[in-house]
């Protein structure tokens, strides 16, 4: 007889906690469903995974090839983008919220293709441990996950990607791990001090060359922290040397969750002149103060549009 291992994995690069709690809550769902299934990761941990997250006893396993295993992919549709686990069987569910490869998986896997654009895949992962009635048997450890997968992805609900389902599943997941109302602050609050500890790798992580769009500065970084007022003046000579060194046509969006606003932080002359002609916003000392919060990605939409 040939056993069956379902695992539940996410993408190569690294793993957010969008991934993490999603692959960790699904795989503890299919437990309880009687299957046999763990979930693992070849992948660093970003610092969207502050300690207090990483439970003793609640995380992932370290990957052991069975005979006959099958993988499901959490947080990532694009195959180029998997887990290198993966090439050692066979994928049999997809469950993602990025947009782009519905059809490829629908015509491969039909209906275990789970691919909707909404703000978290643990909005998704929540939604099934409701449908099969499993709540009860949630441990507040998982809840806990899953809303900070929310939180994260949706920074506080202020992303344009932010559904009233992510909200919805939320406002249970709060119920359900007992959360208290400031969990959000206490969340990234947490994350803000794991990016400073190790600041020059968190700026690096997330940089991206924008050669589509000349109207954008050519070298682009973005951070989200809780409160960026005093951080951007602290920071700011320490983010223009990384991103300096890149090129000198740069900026970097500093999402401050707390007020609901982007810092636009950028010491180089067409940099700050490509940024006021297109959002408006005058630099004082290489710091521009947004009247909303900006993701890049919609910045780069307005460029291009
Ligand atoms: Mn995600």
């Amino acid at each position: 007889m040939i056993n069956i291992m379902k695992i539940v994995t996410a993408g190569s690069a690294y793993m957010d906690i969008d991934a993490y709690a999603g692959c960790i809550a699904e795989a503890e769902l299919l437990r309880l469903n009687g299957e046999d299934a763990y979930a693992a990761s070849s992948a660093p941990l970003n610092e969207s995974i502050p300690r207090s997250l990483r439970v003793l006893g609640i995380s992932l396993k370290e990957y052991q090839q069975g005979e006959s295993d099958e993988f499901i992919l959490v947080d990532v549709s694009k195959e180029d983008f998997f887990d290198p686990i993966v090439k050692n069987g066979t994928v049999v569910e997809v469950i993602d919220h990025h947009p782009g490869q519905e059809k490829y998986w629908q015509e491969k896997i039909g209906d275990k293709a789970d691919i909707e654009f909404i703000g978290a895949s643990c909005t998704q992962i929540f939604e099934r441990w409701q449908a099969g009635n499993r709540l009860q048997e949630m441990k507040p450890e998982i809840a806990r996950l899953l809303a900070a997968g929310i939180l994260d992805n949706t920074l506080n609900f202020n992303a344009d990607v932010t559904t009233q389902r992510d909200r919805n599943a939320y406002a249970t997941l709060k119920q359900v791990g007992h959360l208290p109302d400031d969990f959000a602050a206490q969340y990234f609050t947490e994350c803000q001090a794991s990016i400073e500890d190790n600041f020059e790798q968190a700026v690096s992580n997330d940089i991206k060359t924008m050669e589509e769009a000349p109207k954008l500065p050519h070298t682009f970084g973005q951070l989200t922290v809780w409160d960026a007022r005093a951080f951007a003046l602290d920071k700011k000579d320490l983010i223009a040397q990384i991103l300096n060194n890149r090129n000198s046509d740069w900026a970097l969006n500093l999402i401050s969750i707390s007020e609901g606003r982007s810092y636009l932080l950028s010491d180089s002359e067409s940099g700050q002149t490509k940024l006021k002609a297109l959002i408006g916003s005058d630099f004082n000392e290489g710091i521009a103060e947004a009247d909303r919060l900006w993701l890049r990605k919609e910045l780069l939409n307005l460029a291009l549009s």
